[in-house]
């Protein structure tokens, strides 16, 4: 009955579409302010930073940038951007200092969405939904066809295995959005998210509370990109392949990007909205295209979609071990006997006019 496992990706349905986001967990303000060392070393990765920042800061679009800035440095001081790196990266002055020595143009260019170096290759990795063995063989992947950045487009959370996914996919700086089972399992909203929530450290809760609902690259062949869930305006709108132009077009009022780039439904498509390219990248790790593997996309300068062959069997063994509640009822429709995919689009569809039919 794939109708229960489908509903599960999606719970629960929230009836309007809205832009609020959950303030973040407890996020560490208090930075060691006598460790010197610290600072020294925050100075010895300062060239780089600022040398890496033009091309980088298009992803700082929705965040003060020299917050950014002293992520960046945190990040490039290996300590994986933990708050207390970023607080006293903050604190040390270092930040606004790197981000004033900044080319200003670029800054400015950066901060509009721009940002004066298109990328090459962008691969989207979206609701892996911590099923690391599906990470694992797309990262492998990724290995041997190496591209310019990674985006992780929501729902990385919700899953048996998040925490060694982040750790995965920050080890490679990946761009990271939030999806609505970011703000479900910090909200711990029921059993199985509160499961999740209590497996993440207070560093990773507050990692994650800072996740942007959208990221924008400009991309060689694609024009300005912009990365989201649902869709721009909520973390849960559902748009399929077969959503009326109408209703898709009202999912994507006010953007202004070339091509919009979704997750959530777990269904890879590339369909035009209006004079825009709406592309859904597909699942990592629990899709619904009818076989079993790890989708995504890689974009640029076209968009294509990949399909990642791994072990399934073993791969469910591993996620049923970590006791994650509802574990089987998520890996059945998916991966162990995959729904047609003509049918859970068809469910999906029945969903969203169920949603907009009860909005006020
Ligand atoms: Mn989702």
């Amino acid at each position: 009955m794939f109708r229960m496992s489908l509903s599960m990706i999606l719970s629960p349905l929230i009836v309007k579409p809205t832009t609020e986001k959950s303030s973040p967990p407890g996020v560490v303000t208090t930075p060691p302010a006598s460790d010197g060392a610290m600072r020294a070393r925050c100075a010895s990765v300062r060239n780089e930073c600022v040398a890496v920042l033009p091309s980088r800061l298009p992803l700082a679009a929705t965040e003060a940038p020299w917050v950014l800035v002293a992520k960046r440095l945190a990040f490039l001081e290996g300590l994986s951007c933990s708050d207390v790196m970023v607080d006293a990266v903050l604190a040390s002055g270092l930040g606004t200092t790197a981000f004033a020595s900044c080319d200003t143009r670029s800054i400015a260019q950066a901060e509009r969405g721009g940002g004066e170096c298109p990328m090459r290759r962008v691969a989207v990795l979206n609701d892996v939904h911590g099923n690391l063995p599906a990470l694992e063989a797309v990262l492998a992947e990724l290995d041997r066809e190496p591209v310019d950045a990674i985006v992780c487009g929501g729902d990385l959370l919700w899953g048996p295995y998040q925490s060694e996914c982040l750790a995965l996919l920050r080890a490679r700086d990946a761009r990271f959005l939030t999806g609505n089972c970011e703000r479900q399992v910090l909200g711990e909203i029921d059993e199985s998210h509160a499961w999740c929530a209590g497996r993440l450290s207070d560093t990773e809760r507050a990692f994650v509370g800072r996740w942007p609902a959208t990221v924008e690259l400009k991309i060689d062949g694609l024009g300005r990109v912009l990365f989201c869930h649902g869709s721009p305006r909520s973390d849960e709108e559902i748009l399929t392949m077969l959503t009326p132009e109408a209703a898709a077009s009202e999912g994507l009022a006010g953007v202004t990007a070339d091509v919009v780039v979704i997750g959530h439904t777990h269904q890879q498509f590339d369909r035009p909205v209006g004079a825009m390219r709406l592309v859904n990248a597909g699942s990592v790790g629990l899709p619904y295209e009818g076989q079993a593997g790890a989708f995504w996309a890689l974009l640029g300068p076209d968009v294509e979609f990949r399909a990642t062959h791994y072990d399934i069997a073993d791969a469910a063994e591993s996620l049923r071990t970590s006791g994650m509640p509802g574990i089987d009822d998520l890996l059945g429709d998916s991966l162990l006997e995959p729904a047609p995919r003509d049918e859970v689009t068809a469910y999906f569809e029945q969903q969203r006019a169920h949603v907009e039919t009860d909005s006020p």
